[in-house]
């Protein structure tokens, strides 16, 4: 796995900040030391590391006591931020033409997985825009170069252009960008020849390259397994090519992570895409926070609303917001609606796929509200048929008869019919469409959580207890 190492070092010198409740300056000298060595060691370039040590010492020491956060927590969260900061803040997206095509060149040293990237964009920009592209051959120094991306072509039914008695590269991509003229392709996407070290030759082919085409992109493809020394092949790209973006490779690897976590840092240039495997469909928008809370081992939010999601019975939510509309959920649905939650997985792990929690004491707390589930269901099975599907027969005596039989206290009966009610009004707000009072969790008020949570509506709403819990540690 990549970037093993380093979470587990850096979680570590973390770790050791949580418990305290105060944090001294020898404390985070102490936690600095180690995040400091953990970075060199992953290969993170020696002047980033500096750069990035000063600023968490600043942020840690300067800060104001937030009341929310334990003092751990708040240096946890500027070593997140920073981290996210290093790689690039927000996800950027390729550059477009305003006329077509939009023009894409590939450049990078050799076998770093440029004409493997050439055809996972081509699939890529045809799956997400239904995109027709046009590839170009540009690497006409070795014969198989040619046939590797002809290959690639065929396999995603997208045409290839190329000339095998040409020498002039220059030449074969103007006569390639005519094609994709008189064809409409909306794409090119160049795949150019790569070598063992930046040389002057190479140089020059991809400058005569780049004015001719004037791509809208120039994506230098990075080995994340190089390295360090793959901020000096970038440097040196850069500096001849102005690159627009860079692609890392083999990120699916047992890279050390001192790529990703330097090269934006030391060129300013964005990473765009990440190399997840040698599939055509393995390649993935780059998020550097997403990317900073998986070296902090601190989850990700949205895998937790993703895993929701899927393990959410779609036809079961159906038959459930249909009794909504009729205003018939009952007590049925309200066990079933529990089981969907557990489903999920132990309450205990979901948790620690928020943000935060992955090393909270307070996750054992959530042990009482599994057992909680189990009451409930023990007092909904002590109700007649009729009471399950008639909450409003529940009088007094009826809930003692149910205390009695499902061996909880009266009050708790009480309470429990009550949260039932609520959450049956919360339901049906939420049916109809009314999400306020839901952003409670961090990355909850992204576009994407939103949409996972119109999707799924009916089941956070069950966790309301749960997410009120969360939120006192967050706000
Ligand atoms: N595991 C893994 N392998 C990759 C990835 N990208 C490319 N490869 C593999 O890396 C090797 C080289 O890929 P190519 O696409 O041929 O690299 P190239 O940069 O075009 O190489 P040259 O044309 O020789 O300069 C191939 O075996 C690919 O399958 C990736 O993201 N993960
Ligand atoms: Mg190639």
């Amino acid at each position: 796995m990549a970037f093993e190492n380093l979470s587990e070092r850096i979680q570590k010198a973390l770790r050791n900040l949580t418990g305290k409740g105060k944090i001294s300056e020898e404390d985070i000298n102490n936690a600095s030391r180690e995040i400091r060595l953990a970075l060199l060691e992953a290969d993170v370039n020696f002047k980033v590391v500096k750069d990035f040590i000063k600023k968490i010492k600043e942020e840690a020491l300067g800060k104001e006591v937030q009341e929310s956060l334990n003092p751990g927590q708040q240096v946890i969260k500027i070593v997140n931020d920073e981290l996210t900061k290093m790689m690039g803040e927000s996800a950027v997206g390729l550059n477009k033409s305003k006329h077509i095509p939009t023009i894409i060149m590939m450049v990078g040293l050799q076998g770093t997985g440029k004409t493997t990237t050439v055809g996972k964009l081509a699939n890529r920009l045809m799956q997400k825009e239904k995109a027709r592209p046009l590839l170009i051959a540009g690497d006409i120094y070795r014969p198989a170069a040619i046939d590797q991306l002809e290959q690639i072509g065929t396999e995603l039914k997208v045409p290839v252009y190329s000339e095998k008695e040409q020498s002039n590269v220059a030449q074969i991509v103007q006569n390639g960008l005519k094609q994709a003229e008189a064809n409409k392709n909306d794409y090119v996407i160049i795949d150019t020849a790569g070598r063992l070290e930046i040389d002057e030759p190479l140089m020059e082919e991809l400058e005569q390259v780049k004015k001719v085409a004037e791509p809208d992109n120039i994506l230098l493809v990075v080995d994340a397994m190089t390295g360090q020394a793959a901020t000096d092949v970038a440097k040196g790209f850069d500096s001849r090519l102005d690159i627009t973006g860079i692609i890392l490779t083999k990120l699916d690897g047992d890279t050390r992570g001192g790529a990703a976590l330097s090269i934006r840092a030391v060129t300013g240039k964005p990473i765009i895409f990440t190399g997840q495997g040698e599939k055509l469909t393995d390649l993935e928008q780059f998020h550097p926070d997403r990317m900073a809370s998986r070296i902090l081992g601190m989850g990700d939010m949205l895998t937790l609303i993703e895993k929701a999601q899927q393990d959410y019975d779609a036809k079961k939510a159906e038959q459930v917001a249909e009794k909504m509309k009729e205003n018939t959920f009952d007590f049925n649905d309200f066990v079933d609606q529990l089981d969907q939650v557990e489903k999920m997985g132990p309450l205990d792990q979901v948790m620690k796929m928020i943000p935060g929690m992955a090393n909270n004491p307070q996750l054992k707390n959530l042990n009482i509200d599994k057992k909680q589930i189990l009451h409930v269901k023990a007092i909904v099975s002590s109700m007649t048929p009729a009471e399950r599907e008639d909450p409003e027969l529940l009088n007094p005596s009826r809930r003692r008869r149910i205390a009695t039989g499902s061996g909880r206290p009266v009050v708790e009966v009480n309470r429990m019919i009550k949260q039932f009610k609520q959450a049956r009004d919360m339901m049906s707000k939420i049916t109809k469409g009314n999400f306020k009072g839901m952003g409670n969790l961090p990355g909850m008020d992204s576009p994407m959580a939103k949409m996972a949570m119109r999707r799924m509506g009916k089941k956070f709403k069950k966790n309301k207890k749960k997410r009120m819990k969360i939120k006192r540690y967050h706000s």
